[in-house]
């Protein structure tokens, strides 16, 4: 995780153990762990017990941190219809509703090239807590939580976190060319809380992605799906981010949903998104509106 540091106000890294204790690190970013780590010849994690063998975890517990960004992703990229319910979902958008229809996301789901978009900078992804803004210009907007790989440089996994790729269904629905308006605006995309290793998960293929929505503190929508159910590798998905591209350290690729609320339902100011992975955490965004800009 990281948080900020009550005194100075900074950001401070820090582990978090099995038993949720915060251990502060010496470092400023993952990526400085993981570059060390490199240079010892020994894994990120075994690293890391290394440096807090020795010192004390903070008195205050994880819920009490201001919590920040996990790592400041300089891109967050993003794969479509990865799950059988994400093609079922763009379908039903693209066509009305007309369920028997065979359109490019039933193309794109078959093909061995899969959809990946941009989806968000360092400057416009929020952390734990932060509001995620809504569309002045969507009348249908929901979250989209999504396992996020965190990736080096040489686009190795590193570890994985959660993301919420907010999206418009409507600006979507109405012509797929309008896909970046429909997923890229400010403070569209959160991830956090926490970055689990990748070294420590045994088969990244079993986490369980639970969204609830809540309004006026009541839950409204809840679902829950699996990484089993992924059509893809993450190994296929990297391969072509990578392909002919840059990968700057520290990019997150989230890898499509699987969890897509009951078609009337839109996101509303002050609602409550809280996006459970097994192993990394909960992540949870208030929902704001914007004012509308012409
Ligand atoms: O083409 C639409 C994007 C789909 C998407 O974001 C997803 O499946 O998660
Ligand atoms: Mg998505």
């Amino acid at each position: 995780i990281r948080y900020e540091e009550k005194q100075s106000q900074s950001p401070t890294l820090a582990a978090i153990t099995d038993q949720n204790q915060v251990y502060p690190l010496p470092f400023n970013s993952l990526l400085e762990v993981v570059a060390e780590a490199k240079v010892k010849q020994i894994k990120p994690v075994e690293f890391i017990q290394e440096l807090i063998a020795d010192s004390l975890p903070l008195n205050e517990s994880l819920q009490e941190l201001k919590l920040l960004v996990p790592i400041e992703a300089p891109e967050v990229w993003a794969s479509g219809v990865t799950y059988q319910k994400s093609k079922e979902a763009r379908n039903y958008e693209a066509t009305n509703g007309k369920l028997d229809a065979n359109t490019f996301y039933d193309k794109v789901y078959d093909a061995e090239r899969p959809e990946i978009f941009f989806k968000s900078t360092k400057e416009r992804t929020i952390g734990p807590d932060g509001d995620l803004f809504l569309r002045s210009d969507s009348n249908w907007q929901i979250p989209e939580p999504e396992l996020g790989l965190v990736l080096s440089g040489e686009g190795e996994i590193i570890g994985y976190t959660i993301g919420n790729d907010m999206s418009c269904r409507d600006i979507e629905g109405e012509n797929p060319l309008y896909l970046p308006q429909a997923k890229l605006w400010s403070h569209s995309c959160s991830i956090g809380p926490a970055i689990l290793l990748a070294e420590t998960v045994e088969d990244p293929y079993q986490f369980e992605i639970t969204c609830k929505i809540y309004r006026n503190e009541e839950l409204v929508v809840e679902g829950s799906a699996s990484t089993n159910q992924l059509k893809r590798t993450f190994d296929e998905l990297v391969g072509f981010l990578k392909r002919d591209n840059i990968v700057f350290p520290g990019t997150v690729l989230l890898t499509g949903t699987c969890i897509v609320p009951p078609n009337e339902f839109t996101l509303a100011d002050g609602d409550q998104i809280e996006i459970l992975i097994s192993g990394i955490g909960s992540l949870t965004n208030p929902v704001k509106s914007q004012v509308a800009q012409t």
